[in-house]
């Protein structure tokens, strides 16, 4: 997308540099790991008692090579940590305060879309959204859109202010599995996304479900991704939790470690800000059979096998890593991707080497409990495939270039509606009631791939360009394939479940390539309790 650096001023992109003079101490993130250093996990904090309690500091910084880190800073017990794996049972609370420390004036004195509520509906400080201002979106989450829970239209968290408090419980029928959270301030979350301000979040249980992974050695994966210059598509590096893989010229390789004949159960977010990855195990160059176990923190009805997991930025995916005999050397990375005549270029991407030795050096991270003996009861959008759909809908991604409002607009629109960027003050461009269930089409007329996500719920796959797919998959985000210019546009059918009456209240649907989210490549939906 070269044609987009027109958009922004030379000045402006030198006001974001210069702002790393105005770095106060206190705001700086912690070290990343040394390049070429044994794969860790992050610190995982768990509920006790029903409730997880913790305390985040948003920081900022600027590493020596010139990437922006924003940061989640967690302090245990004095060492600073960043982004804490956060780990809940089905019921459970989470009470998160966090802080802005981002320093102010910071990477810039920018303030861009003003995506503040109107005066009497906001939720914290108010005031308009700056690179300085920040949230957190529980990405996943099947949680109210409501203030100090999973609400990013009216929660604005602004530099200085007291920790803002979260407080989320976790429903009962929540599905075990991966989530992740990060920053949603319309305009700026692909800035503070940029280099790391990403976690993980485990809803726990998984093995009730999929007894495949009880007992087996868990590892939490998160891929982040940081340009130089966030909004200006150029140089990349993907990290694996914080290690930069060797994207250019660095040859040191991230080191993971397995036991010789040991499987292991992988739990890979992907946390990058556009990057679709079909991810593979390889030894000798040959793909593995890896055991799909679970897409967007929904165990599978049935797991299966693949030897390439495809994961959408934002996606998550969950699998069995085959065991290898000692002395092998098997390789985890990601394929290049083809994102269409205008998308961004997903490029093949070595993530770790993984190193399988016969001694006891990777230790077991998370001792399992045996298969519980309480039954496994049944999770949110249980019955979905059987329930009454109440509406259909269509929707599309579409671009445009040389329009007046700039070179390009990245757009998001209902069939039949006008094509229009979002707008903090627009009506909800969809609006349902608690107790619908809704086909949507969704179709791509862009010549660019995109990635489809909705807040508050998961959605069912129905169709693949008109298609029934053979494993109908509860997702909360899904690429649609871009158009080539010619013959029919490629779509999904997707069935949409507000039954719950907890997601009723305002919240958005957009593109998860976070240039085209802040960009307005997103719209409101009203479910009216
Ligand atoms: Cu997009």
């Amino acid at each position: 997308m070269s044609m987009f650096i027109s958009m922004f001023s030379r000045s402006a992109i030198a006001l974001i540099i210069c702002g790393i003079s105005f770095l106060g101490a206190a705001a700086q993130c912690p070290p990343r790991p040394a390049a070429g250093t044994v794969v860790q996990d992050a610190l995982s904090l768990y509920s006790q008692n029903g409730v997880l309690n913790a305390g985040f500091n948003m920081g900022y910084s600027v590493d020596t090579f010139g990437y922006t880190h924003y940061c989640y800073k967690y302090d245990a017990s004095g060492v600073i940590v960043e982004a804490p794996t956060l780990r809940l049972n089905p019921g459970d609370q989470l009470v998160l305060g966090v802080k802005d420390s981002i320093p102010s004036p910071g990477p810039s004195a920018m303030s861009g879309m003003d995506m503040s509520a109107p005066a009497g509906a906001r939720c914290s400080d108010g005031g308009a959204a700056t690179l300085q201002s920040t949230n957190v979106h529980f990405h996943g989450l099947n949680v109210p859109p409501i203030c100090h829970q999973d609400d990013v239209l009216t929660t604005l968290i602004q530099p200085g202010a007291p920790p803002f408090q979260y407080s989320i419980q976790i429903p009962t029928t929540e599905p075990p599995g991966l989530y992740w959270y990060h920053p949603h301030v319309h305009g700026f979350t692909e800035f503070q996304v940029n280099g790391g301000a990403a976690g993980a979040l485990i809803v726990e249980g998984m093995e009730k479900y999929r007894p495949e992974v009880a007992g087996l050695t868990e590892r939490v994966f998160v891929v982040r991704q940081q340009y130089l210059v966030p909004w200006v598509p150029g140089p990349y590096e993907l990290t694996i939790n914080y290690q930069v893989t060797p994207s250019h010229g660095d040859p040191a390789i991230p080191i993971i470690q397995m036991r010789a004949g040991e499987k292991q159960f992988w739990r890979v977010a992907n946390a990058t800000l556009q990057d679709f990855m079909p991810l593979q195990v390889t030894l000798d160059g040959v793909p593995q059979p890896l055991e799909l176990i679970a897409l967007d923190g929904y165990p599978l009805a049935t797991p299966r096998m693949q030897t390439t997991i495809l994961i959408p930025p934002a996606g998550r995916a969950e699998f069995i890593v085959p065991a290898f005999p000692a002395t092998t050397s098997p390789q985890f990375g990601t394929l290049a991707y083809s994102t269409g005549p205008t998308g961004n270029q997903d490029f093949a991407q070595l993530l770790a080497n993984i190193q399988v030795n016969s001694n006891a050096s990777a230790k077991k991270l998370v001792a399992k409990p045996a298969v519980s003996a309480s039954p496994a009861t049944a999770l949110k959008f249980a019955g979905l495939k059987e329930a009454t759909v109440t509406a259909n809908r269509k929707l599309f991604f579409s671009e445009e270039f040389g329009g007046t409002n700039g070179p390009i607009q990245f757009y998001v629109t209902v069939d039949g509606q006008k094509q229009q960027v979002f707008q903090a003050n627009e009506k909800p461009a969809i609006t349902t009631h608690v107790g619908a269930v809704e086909d949507w089409t969704i179709e791509n007329h862009a010549l660019e791939t995109h990635a489809f996500h909705i807040h508050q719920i998961h959605f069912m796959m129905l169709e693949v360009d008109g298609k029934p797919v053979p494993n109908q998959d509860l997702r909360d985000t899904i690429e649609i394939p871009y158009w080539s210019g010619t013959g029919p546009f490629h779509s999904v059918k997707v069935r949409m479940d507000f039954r719950d009456p907890t997601i009723a209240g305002t919240f958005v649907f957009h593109c998860h390539i976070l240039l085209h989210e802040d960009l307005g490549m997103m719209h409101k939906i009203e479910v009216l309790p």
